[in-house]
């Protein structure tokens, strides 16, 4: 009897362990951001991947950005807006080729910065609360594939991000609002795009990463907004999906999504440690007459 507590106990700890796990790779508290190659000359802005690669970046409170000078022109990076002029937030004046600029946000919120050199060159930088985010992220785990795992009891919030966010698997550029996360869904075949911040109609091209998320044969997806089939272009893999202000679920249905490697990696373990259990179970009462 007590072995089999003791073996629960190294099982609970080795799972919790692996729970963790994931959160490092959502860590925020830095983000890289590089100037495209020839942004100097207007083009980037009209590219999938912007001028300032990527063009959104998230962090937590107190998380430090650095902006790599990776042209051959010099840029700045300023706070504010090409319309509205600087904020006064930060200002990189001019860094050369080859040079960089880094800047840490103490406060939560989303800042806009462009370069007063091209300022069609534009990026936003989103400060999350960690309080902040993680009620937000309990609160879109209610209706998504979390229920499962959640029955377990295992509802930490950190692996629950690492799992959630496959943000980074995707390229993506939206005139309105920002992508909180990117979750998916395999029973579905979803792939679920949460917006924050839509306040006017906007534009979502996002570029699927086929390793993620399959077509149906005939190489197309449906695309539902806040649970409405919508209309959209397709060209290749890169889709324009346009949404109306207050949109905060741009969900894409293919034939088939792979989650990613922490959600494989839980559902192994967690069906490896029921079967133990249940083994463990079955063995000792097999074993209760020679004990
Ligand atoms: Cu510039």
């Amino acid at each position: 009897m007590q072995k089999r507590i003791y073996s629960l106990f190294v099982l609970l700890t080795i799972f919790s362990l692996v729970a963790v796990a994931p959160s490092a790779f959502a860590d925020h508290g830095t983000a890289t951001v590089t100037n495209a190659p020839g942004s100097s000359v207007p083009g980037c802005e009209e590219t999938a991947d912007g001028c300032f690669i990527p063009s959104m970046v998230t962090i937590d409170v107190g998380g430090e950005v650095t902006w790599e000078n990776d042209d051959t022109a010099a840029h700045t990076v300023t706070s504010g807006t090409p319309t509205g002029g600087p904020d006064g937030n930060f200002d990189s004046s001019l860094v050369m080729a080859g040079s960089s600029f880094s800047h840490t946000f103490e406060d939560a919120g989303s800042f806009d910065y462009f370069c007063m050199v091209h300022p069609w060159m534009q990026g936003m930088v989103m400060v999350t609360d960690e309080e902040m985010a993680h009620g937000d992220e309990e609160m879109a785990h209610g209706d998504e594939e979390m229920e499962g795992m959640k029955e377990m009891g295992h509802s930490d919030d950190h692996a629950a991000k690492g799992i959630e966010d496959l943000s980074d698997q995707f390229t993506t550029t939206l005139t309105s609002g920002v992508i909180h996360h990117i979750g998916g869904n395999t029973d579905d075949a979803t792939l679920l795009v949460h917006l924050f911040g839509a306040d006017d109609d906007g534009k979502l091209e996002i570029t699927l990463n086929s390793d993620i998320i399959t077509p149906f044969d005939d190489g197309s997806y449906f695309v539902l907004v806040d649970g409405q089939e919508v209309e959209f272009m397709q060209m290749g893999n890169t889709l324009h999906i346009e949404y109306d202000a207050g949109a905060e679920r741009i969900e894409i249905v293919g034939s088939h999504v792979v989650p990613e490697f922490g959600t494989i990696a839980m559902i192994v373990l967690a069906v490896a440690i029921v079967s133990i259990i249940v083994l463990t179970t079955k063995t000792r009462t097999t074993l209760i007459p020679k004990l």
